[in-house]
């Protein structure tokens, strides 16, 4: 059976959970910053970061792989280009919000006028009005896998009052939409 490690709140984690949802998996809930599960993750994952998987003694690095891997495993048909961009913007948002994340955490004021929060800060508002802008547009009316990452980024975002949404109501209106679906409760990390 094929083993998910991740967490319950990361973002990336959820989107595998969400889209794992129909396919039998043993989900793995690791605290990575301490002791035990970080030395597991030195020693299978480099990276030092989840979600990984294993299967059959193949291990997979990374959500945008394990997406691909079991894609291809289940024969889904591949994503298209316009949707390998719209997760490369998702990715984007979702990596400078973690970094912010974890400098807070090292209680580092990220207000401050320094050029790495800015850089984060402006990449912030780019994409985030891209993905409403696409959203206003019908890019995201199905619940596929870009959608749920969409939903996994914008609900760690309200979960863990990061950014401020209200300029951005389509992204609110999306978030809200999809709340109820029974994976989505299933995973919620406030659970
Ligand atoms: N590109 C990776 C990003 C994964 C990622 O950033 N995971 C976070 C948890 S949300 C993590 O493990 N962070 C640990 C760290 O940065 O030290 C993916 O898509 O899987």
């Amino acid at each position: 059976m094929i083993k998910l490690y991740g967490s319950t709140t990361s973002p990336y984690v959820r989107r595998l959970r969400i889209f794992f949802a129909n396919v039998e998996h043993e989900f793995i809930d690791m605290q990575i910053f301490e002791a035990e599960d970080r030395a597991f993750l030195i020693k299978h994952n480099p990276t030092l970061k989840i979600p990984m998987i294993e299967d059959d003694g193949q291990v997979i690095f990374d959500s945008r792989v394990v997406f691909r891997y079991l894609s291809d495993k289940l024969n889904y048909p591949a994503l298209t280009w316009e949707q390998e961009n719209q997760l490369t913007i998702i990715d984007a948002a979702n990596d400078s919000f973690v970094q912010m994340f974890l400098i807070k955490r090292s209680s580092i004021d990220t207000g401050e006028d320094k050029m790495y929060f800015s850089l984060q800060r402006e990449r912030l508002e780019t994409t985030l009005a891209e993905l409403a802008r696409l959203v206003q547009e019908g890019e995201f009316d199905h619940w596929n896998y870009p959608a749920i990452c969409l939903y996994c980024l914008l609900d760690w975002v309200v979960f863990r009052e990061l950014h401020d949404l209200s300029a951005f109501p389509d992204l609110l209106e999306f978030h809200d939409c999809h709340k109820n679906h029974i994976e989505v409760t299933a995973t919620d990390p406030r659970a």
